[in-house]
């Protein structure tokens, strides 16, 4: 009896065995060529030219402390550590222009307090660059929408938060009475390590006006290429249109 329980264990381990095999022999990434396998473009079928890879560009973000982004109504990213450590989050993206840029952005800070670590003030800080030339800057739209402590008072903190508007992250959203983004410097900001491993250049810091009381802002752009016209003329058929971050 003994030995017939230990037959499927041992199948078990050969399986593990050879699944581990296959996974240390698995290929790198290839470079970004675009098409099909081989970097080779497959003919199109019908007459449909699908997005490639190569038609793709790089971005960087890096957010004081968290931020969800959408281009042209779509979330395409999130950060993916909502506090400490500070990250630089690279994400592909499709680009279609215009492209509208629509950014929530979240310095830490207690909803009812407007603090961190009990009674201190904290600062945000936001910078973005793509690999088509997209910066932040003080072109971009910037509000506010939780500020706080009111007067920085610590003692009894009081806040102010008003609801996100509408539609805030598609790109017919009115930001035309919005203030312009505020710009920083790097020493004001304090970049932490993952920064500077990335290239952010030509693109600044942005926030609102107050960098240590408005909590959470929303920061907009839109981005226009005259002329533009998709390579690709396929659409994609599935909704990714989920609940918004608040
Ligand atoms: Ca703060
Ligand atoms: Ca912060």
């Amino acid at each position: 009896m003994k030995v017939k329980k230990w037959i499927p264990v041992c199948m078990l381990l050969l399986l593990a065995g050879a699944t581990i095999a296959q996974d240390t022999t698995r290929p790198q990434d290839p470079p970004r060529r675009g098409g099909g396998q081989d970097g080779k473009r497959k003919p199109p079928q019908d007459g449909m030219v699908k997005p490639a890879m190569s038609d793709t560009i790089h971005g960087s973000i890096y957010a004081d402390n968290w931020f969800a982004m959408y281009i042209n109504g779509k979330l395409v990213s999130v950060d993916s550590i909502d506090f400490l450590p500070h990250n630089v989050v690279n994400v592909d993206i499709l680009p279609e222009y215009p492209m509208t840029i629509a950014v929530l952005a979240k310095d830490n800070a207690d909803p009812k307090t407007g603090c961190e670590y009990g009674k201190q003030i904290g600062d945000g800080g936001f910078i973005l660059k793509f690999a088509d030339g997209t910066v932040t800057d003080a072109k971009w739209k910037a509000k506010c929408f939780f500020y706080g402590p009111i007067d920085r008072n610590t003692t009894e903190p009081k806040v102010r938060t008003d609801p996100l508007p509408e539609g805030w992250q598609n790109p017919g959203f009115d930001d035309s009475t919005w203030p312009n983004a505020v710009e920083y410097t790097q020493e004001r900001i304090d970049p932490k390590e993952p920064f500077f491993q990335n290239d952010f250049k030509n693109a600044k810091w942005i926030w609102t006006s107050d960098l240590d009381l408005d909590n959470t802002v929303i920061l907009r752009c839109r981005i226009d290429r005259a002329g533009w016209k998709p390579r690709w003329n396929t659409k994609p058929d599935l909704d990714v249109s989920g609940p918004a971050p608040k």
